[in-house]
């Protein structure tokens, strides 16, 4: 008869997870508590450097899964002589899954709220431009609803509160055809994260926060005023959150961005009308991605 017995992570090859902190054994590929990638942890040790986070966050159904598909999918495609390589096989999961969904003309499920099933896409990314820059860019997908979890009380997604601390630039998505219909909340929830993100990144020595912020007006398609002209945009229908940008934010930008060129409607189960994306023509996906790498790399 065979005994199964646990065994604990031996000390010796025990790895500290460098996004939550939690000891995880030598061989583990993804962190078991946050599900954050392990060679990070490695390449820093072995490599001497920071790997370059860059977190994108937002509402919940604002798009950022869709949005950080496309966007590994661009950069794994060298668009705009970038170049991006994958470290490990899960850092191609986010990607695939959003191209697949596309394709079949849906949009992909929303993200699960438990941390351990966020994806995170680790690659290491240079630009022609400047070939001795190597980024190493780690990006999760987080779930909208445990930002606000976390946003409105403290330390409910301690992981959220780490990573916005570790990440070198960050990528805010705001609704842009919602706002543009006059609602309040994604002006609100906007001014709530870049709040937290001034609590979380201050800095005794600087008046301002040094991170640089690019702001993502999203399903831009809905709405051609953001495309237009989204600075005026945003001073008109997202005032509280231009505020705050110029009053605590040393780098931030307005963007805006889509990746549909066409939408359908039809219901689900529940005759709720969903859209599908008849036509993916992604639009200002990279501008916001090159302008955060930029200010990094002048910092
Ligand atoms: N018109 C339009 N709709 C979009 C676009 N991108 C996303 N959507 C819509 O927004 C919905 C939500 O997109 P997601 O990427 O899942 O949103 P999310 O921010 O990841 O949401 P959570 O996972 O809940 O945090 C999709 O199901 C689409 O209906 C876009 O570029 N144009
Ligand atoms: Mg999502
Ligand atoms: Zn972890």
């Amino acid at each position: 008869m065979t005994t199964l017995t646990a065994v604990a992570p031996s000390t010796e090859t025990a790895t500290t997870c460098m996004i939550c902190g939690t000891t995880n054994a030598g061989d583990t590929v993804v962190c078991s508590v946050c599900g954050a990638p392990m060679a990070l942890t490695h390449d820093t040790v072995d490599q001497g450097r920071d790997p370059c986070i860059v977190t994108v966050i937002g509402d919940s159904n604002v798009g950022k899964t869709v949005y950080l598909g496309v966007l590994l999918d661009m950069l794994s495609k060298r668009a705009d002589q970038f170049e991006a390589v994958p470290r490990g096989a899960f850092s191609v999961n986010l990607q695939h899954t959003v191209v697949s969904y596309l394709g079949a003309r849906q949009f992909p499920p929303k993200t699960a709220m438990e941390v351990d099933e966020w994806q995170w896409a680790y690659y290491q990314a240079n630009h022609a431009g400047e070939p001795d820059m190597v980024y190493d860019l780690v990006m999760p997908d987080i779930a909208g609803e445990a930002l606000a979890a976390e946003v409105s009380s403290p330390n409910t997604f301690t992981v959220i509160n780490s990573l916005l601390r570790k990440s070198a630039g960050a990528i805010l998505l705001v609704d842009g055809a919602m706002a543009a219909a006059g609602s309040p909340q994604p002006d609100f929830f906007a001014l709530k994260l870049m709040t937290y993100i001034d609590g979380v990144c201050r800095n005794k020595k600087k008046k301002k926060i040094d991170m640089p912020v690019a702001i993502v007006l999203s399903k831009a398609d809905y709405c051609i005023e953001c495309s237009d002209d989204p600075n005026r945009f945003a001073q008109t229908n997202l005032n509280r959150l231009w505020n705050i940008c110029e009053n605590r934010f040393e780098h931030f930008r307005f963007f805006s961005a889509t990746v549909v060129g066409a939408l359908g409607y039809g219901t689900d189960e529940a005759d709720n009308v969903i859209p599908y994306p008849l036509h993916v023509a992604p639009r200002g996906i990279l501008e916001p991605f090159a302008w955060t790498l930029s200010v990094i790399g002048n910092r």
